[in-house]
């Protein structure tokens, strides 16, 4: 007989219940020496404007096309969208030889025209622009498609290719993989149970207080109890809303303020721009209602153990399942116990 299980140092698998996946978590693993890769942080503090930017005001894209000469967010057809609109319809099934052609289109989405204010540097109400321009994206998109996926790679790291502070809208006729997975998963939870499935896991968080990272009236934020990434956090509504164009005002507001907060936290931790990729899931458009689904956003950042170490999810993630070295609710201790106040900030209020 070996030592009784302790969940802070002993390996187990934990489950996803949105994807149906197990999750293996080695919290002893934070303990081993690292002499492998590490990235270099990038703090340089860049200009309001750069004349040589893609996206910020006035300038010309590759395309030859001009920027106008916008004050808040602006959004424009990607250049090198991954999907178009006219595409011919067909598809092939043979077998394992099997395809469907795909019509979408794909844009991007300028934060604001300063080239040096990330998500948590921007005010709420610059913040609330954004959240506006998600919705009627959504809405707009959600028309024509069924699938409409909002999204943020931040920092080099996480593949952004642009340091104008921007994210992309993705919209396709098919239902995406993970979607998919989804659907299968929320339906059947409120199949058994006669509610949402995020929405009884975001009252059970708030009531545990194990992993909420901060929370107000209408959202909180969790360190999810099958995360996969180190400090990934999930971003829940604490009402029942199945799409980012059906929110209020008010609760577009009060989601400015707490992805503000969480974004800030995450660039206290290492006191560098916190890489990360976002994303929101809206419920399928596919004229059905969609009673099962919670709105919901996922924060994966890469970064493990300091600015410049990150989390490879290589070997055995790749070939067998998602692996974590720390326990979700050590990194929701740590998250939590970081300001909301950017620390750029603070260095300027200390003089
Ligand atoms: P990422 O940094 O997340 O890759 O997004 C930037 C997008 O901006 C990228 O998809 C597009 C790229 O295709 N882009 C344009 O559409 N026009 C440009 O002039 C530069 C970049």
């Amino acid at each position: 007989m070996g030592t009784p299980f302790d969940p802070t140092n002993d390996p187990h698998r934990r489950f996803n219940p949105l994807l149906g996946e197990w999750v293996l978590v080695s919290p002893h693993r934070a303990k081993r020496p690292w002499q492998g890769a590490s990235e270099e942080p990038n703090n340089e503090q860049k200009p309001s404007y750069d004349p040589t930017c893609y996206l910020c005001a006035g300038n010309t894209r590759v395309n030859g096309e001009v920027n106008p000469d916008y004050s808040g967010t602006f959004v424009f057809e990607n250049d090198f969208a991954a999907l178009k609109k006219d595409t011919e319809h067909t598809s092939h099934y043979e077998g394992l030889f099997q395809y469907e052609t795909e019509q979408g289109c794909s844009r991007v989405i300028c934060f604001s025209p300063d080239h040096s204010k990330t998500l948590p540097e921007l005010s709420d109400e610059q913040r609330l622009d954004v959240v506006n321009t998600w919705k009627t994206q959504t809405a707009e998109l959600g028309k024509e498609y069924r699938w409409v996926q909002v999204f943020e790679n931040k920092g080099s790291m996480m593949g952004c290719s642009n340091p104008h502070p921007h994210g992309q809208v993705w919209a396709q006729q098919h239902l995406p993989t993970d979607p998919a997975k989804k659907l299968v998963q929320l339906t059947q939870y409120f199949e058994q149970n006669g509610t949402p499935m995020l929405l009884n896991y975001a009252e059970q968080e708030v009531a545990k207080q194990e992993r909420v990272v901060c929370q107000n009236d209408e959202w909180v934020v969790v360190v999810p109890y099958w995360a996969a990434w180190p400090f990934e956090t999930l971003l829940l509504p604490r009402f029942d809303v199945q799409s980012m164009h059906q929110l209020t005002d008010a609760q577009s507001l009060s989601l400015a303020k707490i992805i503000g907060e969480i974004t800030a936290k995450y660039d206290n931790m290492f006191e560098t721009s916190f890489p990360y990729s976002m994303g929101w899931h809206s419920a399928p458009f596919d004229s059905e209602a969609h009673p099962e689904w919670t709105l919901h956003a996922h924060f994966f950042p890469p970064l493990l153990r300091s600015a410049s170490v990150r989390k490879f999810m290589v070997g055995y993630e790749m070939m067998a399942e998602a692996q974590r070295d720390l326990t979700p609710e050590q990194a929701a201790d740590r998250l939590k116990a970081l300001s909301t106040v950017h620390y750029k900030t603070r260095e300027n209020t200390n003089g």
